[in-house]
């Protein structure tokens, strides 16, 4: 389609101006077609960027530039008049400022490029919580991807119409071409040059620099989360950093979890469980994002705003996650892994490793060699539609009504595996404070805990405090057809540092005790911190378990909880006047139960 056959006269003048800007040798319309699809990448091989796999269809392998491996928060703006709507998480810089400063950037930052036009839904095309995005980009990977991970084309033209609202998202790796000039390689700018700056009171992305990740599919964490959780707090309903699975007992009465954990906890495992309780049946909605509105019924109704999967390879195994290599064995990207000398990709914790690859730099690699294959960050794009276990109706426009909201963090000590909220606010107080421990991997002292309310740190688009109040208000509205919140920790160890508890399937137990909360067949207990398994109610038929082990898992630690509220308390200061009293309350509230 070309530029003149737009109906929509707004999208079409913004086209005009970034074209100006950016000064492209064309621009393109996409249309969504799997001709498309193959046309771009056609266009990455011819250039040697894409590596077809001959081991798995209609698959291809790239590597991106060493200093282009990951969102890079330090470079991640969210810009308000008043750095206070920022709040004390985000980056921030005055819209002015950064806009003149980014100018200069794209100005001419696509010549002898194409100007590729995604118009695209977050949300299955139509839906009533789906929203509109147009993403521009000199980028044919960032096109391939979009691909797979929204619905693209014609048909969000369609629904957009003459005068349907957009999310404009500009894009470009800021390596204008010379003329006669191909790419070599990966193209991006130089760490310093790149900005990913959201523009929350304009409904505005603006992305420069690099072609990696959530910094270049503007879908994803830019719109669905930042620009997504500010238009929510808006118009009142919740976008969350969220998996969503249906869950179903043996008696057939489904259940609709939303859970939010930080990065690198087990996300996509959980949204893809395999249950290892007898008749309890698990099924994917989604594993990173949730859309969440309140229906006519008054409950919480969900989507999976995407429509692929982002995920990170290193780990992903048959025996980690079957469901997720099961979806990655046809139509997928994969970028930063071990290219094999078959015709495969591998990475570390896949399976064992190849005799001989090219690592993601592209270098000979071995087993011997001393450094990683596979970038850690390295990644596959998938459809959504291909994980067995995905639900018949995952694109259900109206969503799924929600029973239960998880928050969790990995802790080697103090979080029990599992507690339950006494009510709304205690709930809030449980997400707002969600925390992990740091490990020698990281920065900081070990066992250093570092916050990452709701698991959005890197993703609300305003301030976390009024955010944390947005949740109040959500569950005042929702009265008494909310959602049960719990709080789970998978990864706590004894004092020889072993894991009290096998994780992934055997998860299912956990999940089991919600479902039979929500239903009301069982009571719980309660403590200080919220409310536990009674004995015997946590399902453990065919678990080995030893009982210290169990009795350790479950153990709350009083003394330590009285320092997790000083930490909490030191967390909170960060928010000063915009943290909501309700919170503080609940604050003093647990340290009261402590001190019982
Ligand atoms: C992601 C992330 O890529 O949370 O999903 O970083
Ligand atoms: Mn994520």
């Amino acid at each position: 389609m070309k530029l003149e056959d737009l109906k929509n006269e707004k999208l079409k003048s913004w086209i005009k101006e970034m074209a100006d800007m950016c000064q492209p040798k064309d621009i393109y319309v996409c249309d969504g077609s799997s001709e498309e699809y193959d046309r771009c990448m056609q266009e990455l091989i011819d250039l040697g960027l894409s590596h077809p796999l001959k081991k798995r269809k209609h698959s291809h392998s790239f590597r991106s530039d060493p200093s282009d491996v990951a969102r890079v928060e330090d470079r991640t703006f969210i810009s308000y008049p008043n750095e206070i709507d920022a709040g004390p998480t985000n980056h921030w810089m005055n819209p002015d400022e950064l806009k003149k400063t980014m100018k200069e950037l794209y100005k001419g930052s696509m010549k002898n490029r194409t100007m590729y036009v995604i118009p695209f839904s977050m949300g299955p095309v139509g839906s009533p919580i789906a929203k509109i995005g147009v993403e521009l980009t000199d980028s044919a990977y960032v096109v391939c991807n979009m691909h797979i991970m929204t619905r693209v084309g014609t048909k969000v033209l369609d629904v957009l119409g003459s005068n349907g609202e957009f999310v404009p998202c500009l894009h470009s790796v800021g390596a204008p071409l010379a003329d006669g000039e191909k790419d070599k390689k990966w193209p991006c700018a130089p760490i310093e040059k790149k900005y990913i700056s959201h523009f929350p009171d304009e409904n505005l992305i603006w992305s420069y620099g690099s072609g990696y990740g959530g910094n270049a599919l503007l879908g994803k964490k830019c719109l669905a989360l930042r620009i997504a959780s500010a238009m929510a707090r808006r118009e009142g309903w919740m976008a969350e950093h969220m998996l969503i699975l249906r869950l179903t007992n043996p008696e057939g009465k489904r259940f609709h979890i939303a859970a939010a954990f930080p990065s690198a906890c087990g996300k996509t495992n959980l949204a893809m469980l395999q249950p290892t309780i007898k008749g309890w049946k698990c099924e994917t909605i989604g594993d990173d994002i949730a859309w969440m509105k309140i229906g006519e019924d008054g409950r919480l109704y969900a989507i999976n705003p995407e429509a692929g999967f982002f995920g990170v390879a290193p780990g992903t195994s048959y025996d980690s996650n079957p469901m997720a290599m099961d979806s990655i064995r046809e139509n997928t990207i994969f970028t930063n892994c071990v290219e094999t000398d078959d015709g495969d990709v591998w990475w570390e914790g896949m399976s064992e490793p190849p005799a001989h690859g090219k690592d993601w730099k592209g270098n000979d690699w071995t087993p011997a060699s001393p450094d990683k294959g596979a970038h850690p960050n390295a990644r596959f794009t998938a459809p959504a539609k291909q994980c067995p276990i995905i639900c018949a109706d995952w694109e259900d426009p109206k969503g799924v009504p929600i029973d239960i909201f998880i928050f969790g963090g990995r802790r080697a000590s103090v979080m029990p595996l599992v507690h339950e909220s006494y009510n709304w606010d205690h709930g809030v107080f449980m997400g707002s404070t969600a925390a992990s421990e740091t490990t020698a991997a990281n920065i900081g002292s070990v066992g250093a805990l570092r916050f990452d309310p709701f698991a959005m740190l890197p993703f609300a688009g305003y301030n976390m405090g009024d955010y944390m109040n947005h949740w109040l208000e959500m569950g005042d509205k929702l009265g008494d057809k909310a959602p049960k919140i719990f709080y789970v920790n998978w990864f706590r160890k004894n004092a020889d540092g072993k894991w009290l508890w096998p994780g992934f399937g055997d998860n299912s137990r956990v999940l089991k005790w919600m479902c039979e909360r929500v239903e009301g067949k069982i009571d719980a207990k309660d403590t200080p911190i919220g409310r536990m398994p009674k004995d015997g109610d946590l399902d453990l038929t065919g678990l080995k378990i030893d009982e210290a082990d169990f009795k350790e898992l479950m153990r709350v630690d009083i003394e330590a909880w009285k320092n997790q509220a000083n930490e909490i308390e030191n967390h909170y200061s960060k928010f000063g006047d915009r943290l909501p009293q309700r919170l503080k309350k609940q604050l003093e509230e647990l340290r009261a139960r402590l001190s019982k």
